[in-house]
Parts: structure tokens; C-alpha cells; sequence
């Protein structure tokens, strides 16, 4: 099998970057590992920037979106039992899509489906071959046998487990990780929104978040030792422990229900640099992490498919490989200004343990300290407002 752009995971990544080159005109194979039911179960991110409604609309895969999805001027952080709100619109002059990854996921494969774009179900990528050629073989598994893939480029949009950034030699790859001593446990139900915003908390007994997908169903995280398990935590346990941290009088006004889906995810900063070797090109999740405070993984993985999309139509075009060749650092550069604001609002809201040398509850004290720093101060506010909408690409 050949193609122009052989693409290695159907996650957002994957499709957003197929469907754009196909509007080009440029052929591209996705080879995933998953069935395409099972991607669709998977809950993830629901609040994009204007930077990836924009690339949506490019990729022409917007209009279910546009209908479905909410627009938030703005959003609550709650601390020492009141909320206080960042007005994102007054702030910035922008807010932010609420629309499930879920749903763009959907609309991404059924566009692709549409247009006759192929995407493997169930086809595992184990190898890559020939990066340092103008030929690269993908090798996968599909049906129990080895096939190879030949292709111009190598796209590695397969997340943080996947095969691609283990094809670059370890002397030439940098990793920068810190994993968090906590996770998030995350339900969804179909229940209707505790605000008609998201609410983050900062409290003594840990972080929560209310969030939703829409006026019917809410997504509520709290967070939890590592150690703990899903099995630990009945419907009832969830919903108690979030009332208790939540301020009183949005406590008195949760509706809760069942959960239909419950899960814990590690919370984790990561970069890989560099994001390009050879004819193979890091995007999303496979070459960065980040904890899921600010709203930015997927956000992220967008500023990388603009930059990748972009460079790629430019190759194929003119023959320049300007785009190509600068692909990694002009990517690094927004990721790791994510990275910083992911890491800061991490710190900033949860339960953390102090650092060696400190004593009393001074990490506590200081993000007390901060917040009220940030509410009182329409600079440090703004800086907070124009992180959180995303910085331009
Ligand atoms: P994905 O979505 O992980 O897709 C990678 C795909 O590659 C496949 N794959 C392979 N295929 C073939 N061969 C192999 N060897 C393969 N190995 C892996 C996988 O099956 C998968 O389908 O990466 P992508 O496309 O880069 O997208 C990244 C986003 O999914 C991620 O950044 C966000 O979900 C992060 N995130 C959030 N981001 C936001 O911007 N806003 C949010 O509000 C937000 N909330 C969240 C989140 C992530 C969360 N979790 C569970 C980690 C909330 C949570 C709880
Ligand atoms: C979500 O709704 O899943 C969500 C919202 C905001 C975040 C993280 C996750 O910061």
C-alpha cells in the first residue's frame, strides 16, 4: 500500500491533519489501532480555543459544532468558599467553545468517511523504517498480519503510548516529564450543569472542576491519590466528596445522578524534543502532555496540526520545505508556553504536599496569596484570561 502522508493514529490529531491535506488534494492513509466504536467511547477534552474552531471551520468539519456547542465568555474559580469569575469576553474579547473531543472525533470520521478517506480500524503500527530517506515503510498489524505502509511522510499523531516518537534514536530525542502525585477522577452524567459555566475549586481536601458538554450533561472531576481505584469510589462517595469541596451555595444547587462514565487519569507534564526526524513529524499527544487544569492538550495538538498542515501543503505546492524545516521549533515554542500555563493553574488549585525545606501549610498560604493576587490585580487577571483562550499560533 502507498500514499503521500502516511498518518499513524485516528485520534483528533490524525483526522484534522487527513482531512486538511485531502482538501489540498493530498492523499493520506490513517492507521489506527483501535475500532473506531472503541475511539468514540473515549471521554476527553470539551473546551477548545478559538485557534482550534478556526482550524475546524478550515478543515470544513464544523457545522454539528457550531449548532450543538457553547460559547462561555468566562469561567469561576472558587477558593476559600467563594467563586470568583474571569471574564474571558471583557478580558481578551474572546471565550471558548464548550464541545466534546467525542463529538469532533465524530464529525472528523464521518467527513473523512465521506470524502472516501482511508482509515485502518484495528491496524497497529510496530515500526518505522527509512526515516532518513525520502521513502519511510510504516510496518503494522492488521487481521494478525504484517502489511507495510510506503508514504512521502511519516505523521505521528499516535498519543503518549504510541510507536512513532519511539522511532528516534534516543540520542537525538530530549525529554522534560514531572508527573504529579494525584489524579483526577472524572464522571459523567446525564444531569443538567451545576452553573452555566465551569467552576474550578481550590480546596483544603483537593481541586475539583464542574464542567459539561452540554445543558444535559455535566462532567465533574475531583482530585484523588494515585493509589486510589475506580472500583474505590460508588456514584454516592463521588458525589459527596465534591459537594464537600465545593463553596456551599453551589453545593445546594448540584443535581446529581448516575454516572455513565467513571474513570482516574495520572496527571503529567511532558515534551519531547525534537518534534521532527527525518521525514517523521510529532503531533499532539505524541510529543507532549499536560495536565488537564488549563484545557490544553487538545488545544495544543491543534497548534501543531496548523503548523504541520500548513508546512506539508506548502512541500507539496512549491517544493518549499521551509515549513517542514521549521516545523519542530516553531511548534516547541507555543507548546511549551501550554506546558507552563498547565503546570502554573496545576499548582496554583491543587492539594500539594510541600517541597523540601518548606514547613506549616506554606504551599497552601501561597496560592491563597496568589489568588487574591490575581483577583485584585486586572493585570495578573488578564494574564490568566489570555492563557486560558489560548495564545495565537
Ligand atoms: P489521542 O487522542 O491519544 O489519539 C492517538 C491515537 O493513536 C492511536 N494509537 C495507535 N495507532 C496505530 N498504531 C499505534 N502503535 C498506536 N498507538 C496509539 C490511539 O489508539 C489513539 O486513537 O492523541 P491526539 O490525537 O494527539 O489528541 C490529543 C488529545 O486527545 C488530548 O490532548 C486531550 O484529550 C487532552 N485533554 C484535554 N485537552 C483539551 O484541550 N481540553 C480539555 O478540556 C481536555 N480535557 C484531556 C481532558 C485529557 C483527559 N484524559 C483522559 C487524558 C480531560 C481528560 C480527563
Ligand atoms: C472537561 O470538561 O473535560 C474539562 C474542562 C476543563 C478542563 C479539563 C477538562 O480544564
Amino acid at each position: 500500500m502507498k500514499t503521500q502522508v502516511g498518518i499513524i493514529g485516528g485520534g483528533p490529531s490524525g483526522l484534522i491533519l487527513s482531512q486538511l491535506l485531502h482538501l489540498q488534494g493530498i492523499d493520506s492513509v490513517i492507521l489506527e489501532r483501535k475500532t473506531t466504536d472503541y475511539v468514540l467511547t473515549r471521554i476527553r477534552a470539551g473546551v477548545l480555543e478559538q485557534g482550534l474552531v478556526d482550524l475546524l471551520h478550515e478543515a470544513q468539519v464544523f457545522e454539528r459544532m457550531e449548532k450543538e456547542g457553547e460559547i462561555h465568555d468566562g469561567f469561576d474559580i472558587a477558593y476559600n468558599g467563594k467563586t470568583h469569575h474571569v471574564n474571558l469576553k471583557k478580558l481578551t474579547g474572546t471565550g471558548v467553545m464548550i464541545y466534546g473531543q467525542t463529538e469532533i472525533t465524530r464529525d472528523l470520521i464521518d467527513a473523512r468517511k465521506k470524502s472516501g478517506g482511508v482509515i485502518l480500524e484495528e491496524a497497529e503500527v510496530f515500526d518505522i523504517q527509512g526515516l532518513e530517506t525520502d521513502n519511510p515503510v510504516i510496518h503494522f498489524a492488521q487481521d494478525g498480519e504484517d502489511h507495510i505502509l510506503e508514504c512521502d511522510f511519516v505523521a505521528g499523531c499516535d498519543g503518549f503510548h504510541g510507536a512513532s516518537r519511539k522511532a528516534i534514536p534516543k540520542e537525538i530525542i530530549k525529554t522534560y516529564e514531572k508527573v504529579y502525585p494525584f489524579g483526577w477522577l472524572g464522571i459523567l452524567s446525564e444531569t443538567p450543569p451545576v452553573s452555566h459555566e465551569l467552576i474550578y475549586t481550590r480546596d483544603e481536601k483537593g481541586f475539583s472542576l464542574c464542567s459539561m458538554r452540554h445543558k444535559m450533561l455535566s462532567r465533574y472531576y475531583i482530585q484523588v491519590p494515585l493509589t486510589d481505584k475506580v472500583e474505590d469510589w460508588s456514584d454516592d462517595r463521588f458525589w459527596d466528596a465534591l459537594k464537600s469541596r465545593l463553596p456551599q451555595n453551589v453545593a445546594d444547587k448540584l443535581i446529581t445522578g448516575p454516572s455513565i462514565e467513571k474513570s482516574i487519569a495520572p496527571l503529567r507534564s511532558f515534551v519531547c524534543e525534537t518534534m521532527r526526524y527525518g521525514r517523521l513529524f510529532l503531533a499532539g499527544d505524541a510529543a507532549h502532555i499536560v495536565p488537564p487544569t488549563g484545557a490544553k492538550g487538545l488545544n495544543s495538538a491543534a497548534s501543531d496540526i496548523h503548523y504541520l498542515s500548513r508546512a506539508l501543503i506548502d512541500f507539496y505546492k512549491t517544493g518549499e520545505e521551509k515549513g517542514l524545516s521549521e516545523y519542530s521549533s516553531k511548534a516547541l515554542k507555543r507548546v511549551w508556553k501550554a506546558e507552563r500555563f498547565s503546570w502554573w493553574m496545576t499548582s496554583l488549585l491543587h492539594n500539594l504536599p510541600n517541597s523540601e525545606g518548606e514547613s506549616g501549610d506554606f504551599t497552601g498560604k501561597m496560592q491563597e496569596a496568589e489568588l487574591d493576587y490575581i483577583f485584585n490585580s486586572e493585570a495578573a487577571l488578564k494574564s490568566l484570561a489570555e492563557n486560558y483562550v489560548g495564545l495565537p499560533y
